[in-house]
């Protein structure tokens, strides 16, 4: 039998996705399963516990909460399951985001949720899969591979800038 999801992504809403694709994209480049849930703290509160009491029994490791404006899901979550929680402010046009950041960040002592940055939904997917890989070697290993990539990524960066240096330099 196939493993199940060992990562939730969870929205308040549809108009989320956008954003929070950017997680699952992350997943599959690491190789680590998960399911994708609109489900709404204030919309649906019955249906956000019940995902929340079910998760360990369903396989799943790590949460990972999206929600915008009075964004109380992520917080939701956390307060029904000892799996961690990490919320994803969403950028609305309200207040510039800092509604949804601040609802997310400042929880009350006891329920913790780790709070990732307005719309970084790919940042979320990579905590995750770090917290997936303290027990498990294989996937610290694609995570020090990816983390390779960066440097790759950023010496090429350097490399170019300094094509430009040149340049002001008249060289
Ligand atoms: C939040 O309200 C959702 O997470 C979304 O970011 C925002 C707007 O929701 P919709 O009105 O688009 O459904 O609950």
């Amino acid at each position: 039998m196939a493993a199940g999801p060992r990562v939730g992504i969870l929205m308040g809403s549809d108009s989320d996705l956008g954003v929070m694709e950017d997680a699952a994209k992350a997943l599959n480049e690491l190789g680590v399963s998960w399911e994708l849930t609109v489900l709404s703290a204030h919309r649906n509160p019955e249906g956000v516990r019940q995902y929340a009491l079910t998760a360990p029994q369903r396989g799943l490791q790590v949460l990972i909460a999206a929600a915008g404006g009075a964004a109380h899901l992520p917080g939701v979550v956390a307060a029904s399951t000892t799996l961690p929680v990490i919320g994803v402010p969403i950028l609305t046009a309200a207040l510039g985001g800092a509604d949804a950041l601040y609802s997310i960040v400042q929880m009350p002592p006891g329920v913790p949720v780790a709070t990732v940055g307005l719309n970084a939904a790919r940042n979320a997917a990579i905590l995750a899969v770090q917290m997936l890989a303290l027990g498990e070697p294989a996937l610290r290993l694609r995570l020090e591979q990816f983390k390779g990539d960066l440097l790759r990524q950023n010496e090429a960066k350097n490399a170019k800038a300094q094509e430009r240096v040149a340049a002001l330099r008249g060289e």
